[in-house]
């Protein structure tokens, strides 16, 4: 048994969801197609040949929704608005049932004590825009400025956490790059240009913010995987670097320091073409809030990713590596001392195969929380400004193009009648939310 860790009362507890893995569809609300959609659509891009259309009908279901993040002593809920639900086709008139829903799942939790914390970009992006370029065309963050303006107006009197997007790096890397999400394809020099378009829209957004809800913490969430070489040879040494520029300093870069990193840019022979004028003064605004999602390390060599046999893993293949999140968010700390960081999601996908009448008992997915907690709470120690932490996620869901076979949630959903069961791992999290305490 290891001590017990008290976070304290100024440490808050809660989980985090997106839009297009949980809410499904309702004729009540009519909305847009978004990329996910159409890339759903498409054979072969989905694990399962699965689709958003249903997804846990929290649609219909987002009162128990609240209810279960209320039984289980949530402080905050981290969701995400989608786009397409709002403004169905990007730009133009705003859908006054889309907003209802938002307004109404607002209220719900303001109700039951539990701060909301929005997001407004997670990878939705209406398939209208796409039509017209998506985030290649660099009206998109205009578009995307202005649709911020229409959640701001709405929910801004009762959201007090903004966050504009969701890991800009899966979004072009995974979208742009390596065509595993949508809207699927495979062009670094296109990635490039998206992720710019996606810092701008995050400048952007953030004015908006500012001029809407000056009082509102403001910021951006962004996905870190600790890179790291698999020897002292020079080639696996050049290879790390070349990774961490991209997937680790590519959005903190120019947010934090105003620029993009520059051995990374040269490297990846990036002419900035798309850059202009006042876009970087724009990106590096001050935010108020970092929101780090954290699950695995990268160890690479020369001719790929390293992970040794007998390494724990998760369902994802990802190796468990708690120490990695200290040293990250130390890392965060002392290179771009953002003023607050909120762990925005932190979770692991298991197997789920345990059970104890009839409850998931995942006790691999209690200690991989635990571990990572522990490390949380010794950053947090040693001088980083963490303020809170979110499991990902509430309940299992859509996993993008693995569709619902990989399972994150602390919260079961059946199979056939989404009935929302809690896991073991939810008793646990709740017990620690109501406590702040981790038990030994
Ligand atoms: C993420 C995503 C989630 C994923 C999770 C697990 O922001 O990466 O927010 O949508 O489901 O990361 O892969």
């Amino acid at each position: 048994m290891t001590d017990t860790i008290d976070f304290g009362s100024d440490f808050f507890f809660g989980s985090a969801t997106s839009s297009f893995q949980i809410e499904g569809r309702s004729d009540a609300i009519p909305q847009g197609e978004s990329i996910w959609d159409t890339f759903c659509a498409e054979p072969g891009r989905i694990a399962d040949g699965s689709n958003g259309l249903v997804a846990c009908d929290h649609v219909h279901r987002w009162a128990e929704d609240v209810q279960l993040m209320s039984d289980l002593n949530l402080d905050k809920y981290r969701f995400s608005v989608a786009w397409p639900k709002v403004i169905p086709t990007g730009t133009g008139a705003a859908s006054a049932p889309g907003l209802d829903f938002y307004d109404r799942l607002v209220d719900e939790l303001l109700g039951k004590g539990i701060e909301p914390m929005l997001t407004l970009y997670h990878w939705d992006l209406p398939q209208a825009l796409d039509d017209v370029g998506g985030w290649l065309n660099r009206d998109t963050a205009y578009a995307f400025a202005d649709y911020a303006q229409v959640v701001l107006d709405r929910l801004g009197d009762r959201v007090s956490t903004w966050t504009t997007f969701n890991e800009p790096y899966v979004s072009a890397g995974l979208g742009y790059v390596t065509g595993e999400h949508a809207p699927g394809h495979r062009n670094l020099r296109e990635g490039l240009t998206a992720a710019h378009h996606i810092l701008l829209a995050h400048g952007l957004g953030m004015e908006r913010i500012r001029a809407t809800v000056p009082d509102s913490d403001a910021g951006i969430v962004l996905n870190f995987t600790p890179v790291e070489p698999a020897s002292d040879a020079p080639a696996d040494v050049a290879v790390a670097a070349a990774r961490q520029g991209w997937e680790n300093e590519w959005y903190a870069g120019p947010i934090f320091h105003g620029a993009y990193p520059e051995a990374t840019v040269e490297a990846l022979g990036w002419d900035q073409s798309e850059v202009q004028d006042g876009d970087l003064a724009l990106i590096s605004a001050p935010v108020d809030v970092l929101g780090v999602n954290f699950y695995t390390r990268s160890v690479v060599s020369s001719v790929g990713q390293q992970i040794p046999f007998g390494t724990p893993r998760t369902e994802m293949g990802w190796e468990i590596h708690a120490p990695s999140l200290k040293r990250l968010l130390l890392w965060l700390h002392e290179t771009y001392t953002p003023a607050k960081i909120v762990i925005t999601e932190n979770g692991c996908a298991m197997p789920d195969t345990e059970r104890v009448d009839g409850v998931v008992d995942d006790q691999d997915r209690i200690d991989y929380l635990r571990n990572h907690l522990t490390m949380v709470h010794e950053a947090r120690e040693a001088g980083a400004p963490i303020a809170g932490y979110m499991v990902w996620s509430l309940m299992d869901n859509f996993e993008w193009a693995l569709g619902y076979e990989k399972r994150f949630g602390i919260v079961e959903i059946e199979a056939d009648t989404l009935r929302r069961i809690p896991k073991a791992s939810a008793r646990w999290f709740a017990e620690l939310a109501k406590t702040g305490v981790l038990p030994g």
